[in-house]
Formats: C-alpha cells, sequence, structure tokens
C-alpha cells in the first residue's frame, strides 16, 4: 500500500492515519482464536488488571511467540506505510495486546503518551516511533475505543509523572497532569477510534491517548505493533525482551499469501 502525500500531510497534521478494515476477515479471525490462548499465558509478559487478578491487562511481545501474531507484524499492510511515513528501514520495538475484556475487567488507561518509557527506559533517541493499533474486535463507542487527541503529538514529549498503580507492575505510565490534558483537550479535541475488527489506526508515539473501563459486555482488543527507525534504535537494556527488543534488523514483508 502507497500512502499518498495528503495521507502523509494528515499524519504530519494530526499524528494519526486510519484505515477501516485494512486486514482480511481470515487473517482477523485466525488472530482472534489465538487470544484466549495468550491471555492464559502464565509468564511475566502477561500483566494483569489491578483490580482483576484474573484479568489479562496487557500480554507484551505475543509475536515472539505466536505465529498469528509474527505473520501480522511482517504484513506489508502494516509495514509499508509505516516505512514511508519514517522514510527509512524499520524493526519492531515491541509488540503487545491489551484484551480490554468486558463488564467492567478491562480497566482505564489514563491520558499519556507512549514515548516517555521508550526514551527514558529503553534509551530510544527521537520520537520517530509509530504504533500501529490492529482491532481484533470491533470498536464502538460503547466497548471503551481509544480515545486520542489528534495533533497532540506536535507539543513534543510533555511534562508527565510516572503512574503510581504502573511502577513495579511489569509497565511504566506516565500520567499528564489535568491542567495539562485540559489545554490540550480545548486545543485539539478528543476523537474515539471507531471501526470494525481489522481496522488500523496508525498512530505517532507522542500522541496523547487513554481510554475509560470497558463496563459494556463486550470485549475490545486491540494489538499495539510499536515499529521504529533502525537509525534510533534503542541503545538501553534494563527491561526483558518482551518490552524492549534487542534485534535492529530490518523487517521485509512477508509475501502477502502467507500473512
Ligand atoms: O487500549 C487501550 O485502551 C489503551 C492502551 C494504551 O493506552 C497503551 O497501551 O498505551
Amino acid at each position: 500500500m502507497q500512502l499518498s502525500s495528503s495521507q502523509i500531510q494528515e499524519f504530519e497534521d494530526r499524528g494519526l492515519l486510519f484505515f477501516p478494515s485494512l486486514l482480511p476477515a481470515a487473517q482477523v479471525a485466525e488472530l482472534q482464536e489465538t487470544l484466549p490462548e495468550l491471555l492464559r499465558r502464565p509468564g511475566p509478559e502477561v500483566v494483569r488488571e489491578k483490580n482483576q487478578p484474573d484479568a489479562a491487562r496487557l500480554v507484551f511481545g505475543p509475536h515472539h511467540y505466536d505465529d498469528a501474531f509474527r505473520r501480522l507484524s511482517l504484513t506489508s499492510r502494516l509495514l509499508d506505510p509505516v516505512q514511508q511515513l519514517l522514510g527509512e528501514d524499520i524493526y519492531l520495538h515491541q509488540s503487545r495486546l491489551n484484551p480490554k475484556s468486558g463488564f467492567g475487567h478491562g480497566e482505564s488507561w489514563a491520558w499519556h503518551q507512549d514515548y516517555p518509557p521508550w526514551h527514558t527506559i529503553d534509551g530510544m533517541p527521537q520520537p520517530r516511533c509509530i504504533m500501529a493499533s490492529v482491532f481484533l474486535d470491533d470498536c464502538t463507542t460503547v466497548n471503551s475505543p481509544l480515545l486520542v487527541l489528534p495533533g497532540s503529538h506536535r507539543h513534543g514529549l510533555l511534562s508527565s509523572h510516572l503512574h503510581q498503580d504502573a511502577a513495579g507492575r511489569g509497565y511504566e505510565l506516565h500520567h499528564l497532569d489535568t491542567e495539562t490534558l485540559r489545554q490540550l483537550a480545548h486545543q485539539h479535541g478528543i476523537e474515539p477510534l471507531i471501526g470494525p475488527a481489522g481496522s488500523v489506526a496508525f498512530v505517532h508515539c507522542n500522541l496523547v491517548h487513554g481510554s475509560a473501563n470497558n463496563v459494556s459486555p463486550w470485549r475490545r482488543a486491540i494489538a499495539y505493533l510499536i515499529y521504529n527507525a533502525v537509525s534510533n534504535a534503542c541503545t538501553k537494556t534494563e527491561r526483558p525482551w518482551y518490552q524492549n527488543e534487542r534485534d535492529f534488523s530490518p523487517l521485509r514483508p512477508l509475501p502477502e499469501t502467507s500473512c
């Protein structure tokens, strides 16, 4: 898929490009089938919800141990646009799955940017990193869609603090303070990312985003594949393999038929 110059401009302006139903239905079905097993994994790569210890909050690194996710990470439908937007070879810094289970089991995500922990802990030099957000379920207005502030990435790294619930729980999350959020929301507005399973949003790593508790009965799983420019490879190795990839080899897409 070749992006047009207006799509590239849109990404620069909004920090966001959205493609409804980008993935074939068969590939989405295959990814959905693997979810229950991934959510049951016992390892440290699965972070549990604070108030629902049986519910997975995040599954890190599925492309390392699940073949459907490995092939997803190498599909040209994701690699080509990211490579074009970053203008060079890319590798996968991190993959993670947020199942966001229904009935309140999938808890909220406070407003944040994703880049701070990659910069401060993993040593990623620049925010030249894009999060391909792959909808594994239909994302609607009622099952706690991802909420974004389009254009907020243009402010660069905003001041934030480490969320106390996140520290030591297997992931790091830097919350924005309420005044910063108020100003940004007035300036940029807030949009829900809505679309059928198989839709993909390409999101700049400094775009402010968050989500509410999923009190609906419907799961709202999204897989996040975080691609980084090879020339922007991380310099630190504090975090484990499932959060901070050590192999910076440029990715090459699989033929369409093997995805
Ligand atoms: O999927 C969501 O609802 C939010 C996840 C998120 O913000 C993150 O993983 O950084």
